[in-house]
């Protein structure tokens, strides 16, 4: 294989951070080569799951979701699509590529959105431990209110990564949205953190995923036997979890973004995007939480 000999005196990208003090990379465009990594995958044959939740009306999503994906995530390898719904009927039919197979995973509903969105960590982390583990190598877990837009392929896989959220790459620790009452299990002190990650996309090895869930879904229900939810739910219990077991590799939020953002000169692609949502509409009987229709995806 032919290419560009890597310079020491050379930084790949000198505008971004590329590495964290703990020595996990952060993905951004050109501080890889996606030919070197296709071919070590490749090698060993790896099998890509993709998770996803399609509860109530969020079934409406997974037609964009599927054909995007077919597009750009992971092309040329091994995937299988889980679908996690309660209306396996309402699951469209789709043609799909060359090894890649789609599951439907029949579970049940929660009436609050908010418990819908948590409930993923119990339900990801039981597939984990009986299905996941014999089936594939590495699991992505992701929202589905998303499309892809740009390629995602292996450079995201490591054994546990986390993504940044596009609302917050570039602010302090005390404008992290962390859960600070110390009564939650969520907790972090202003004076800690490292970044904020964002809930919708978070993935690893089998074995890494079901840790990283396991860990969250207890800590969420160590929560409700003291009547408190963490302030961002699920993704509340995530910052904490990568608070002490941190990821080995970030993504940076080239692999999440809105494009309701201005679009800042280091963000060279947009791979996976928010598809717009009517928060109140499409989450029926959701509790009121003094959001606004007019609410993009990602709080900031
Ligand atoms: C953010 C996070 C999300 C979660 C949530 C917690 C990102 C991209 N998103 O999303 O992962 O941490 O905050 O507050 O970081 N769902 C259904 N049916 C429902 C409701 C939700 O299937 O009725 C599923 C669906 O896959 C959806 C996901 O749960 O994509 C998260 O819900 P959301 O997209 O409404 O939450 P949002 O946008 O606040």
């Amino acid at each position: 294989m032919l290419y560009e000999k890597p310079n020491t005196m050379r930084p790949l990208r000198t505008d971004v951070l590329t590495m964290t003090p703990w020595f996990a990379p952060i993905v951004w465009n050109g501080t890889y080569n996606l030919d070197i990594l296709n071919a070590q995958f490749h090698q060993r044959e790896v099998r890509i799951g993709l998770t996803v939740f399609a509860i109530k009306k969020y079934t409406g999503f997974v037609q964009t979701f599927i054909e995007s994906a077919e597009k750009f995530f992971m092309v040329g390898h091994k995937v299988t699509y889980y679908i996690f719904t309660d209306q396996a009927s309402d699951i469209p039919a789709f043609t799909l590529r060359d090894g890649r197979k789609l599951a439907i995973l029949e579970v049940p509903s929660y009436q609050r959105w908010q418990d819908v969105s948590m409930r993923r960590m119990e339900m990801i982390g039981d597939q984990s431990r009986l299905r996941f583990i014999h089936e594939v190598d590495y699991l992505v877990c992701v929202d589905v209110d998303m499309r892809f837009s740009d390629e995602v392929g292996v450079e995201i896989l490591s054994d546990v990564f986390g993504t940044l959220h596009p609302g917050f790459y570039s602010a302090s620790r005390e404008q992290f949205t962390y859960e600070r009452r110390a009564q939650s299990t969520a907790y972090i002190p202003k004076d800690e953190g490292d970044f904020y990650y964002a809930g919708g996309y978070f993935g690893g090895t089998v074995e890494e995923v079901y840790r990283l869930t396991n860990f969250c879904h207890n800590a969420m229900v160590a929560d409700i036997e003291k009547q408190i939810e963490a302030i961002w739910h699920d993704e509340s219990y995530l910052n904490k979890y990568f608070l002490y077991q941190k990821p080995t590799k970030i993504l940076s939020p080239e692999y999440l973004w809105d494009n309701d953002f201005e679009v800042p000169g280091f963000l060279k692609r947009r791979r996976f995007v928010a598809v717009p949502k009517n928060h109140n509409a499409i989450r029926s009987r959701r509790a009121l939480q003094g959001v606004s229709e007019a609410e993009g995806k990602f709080h900031r």
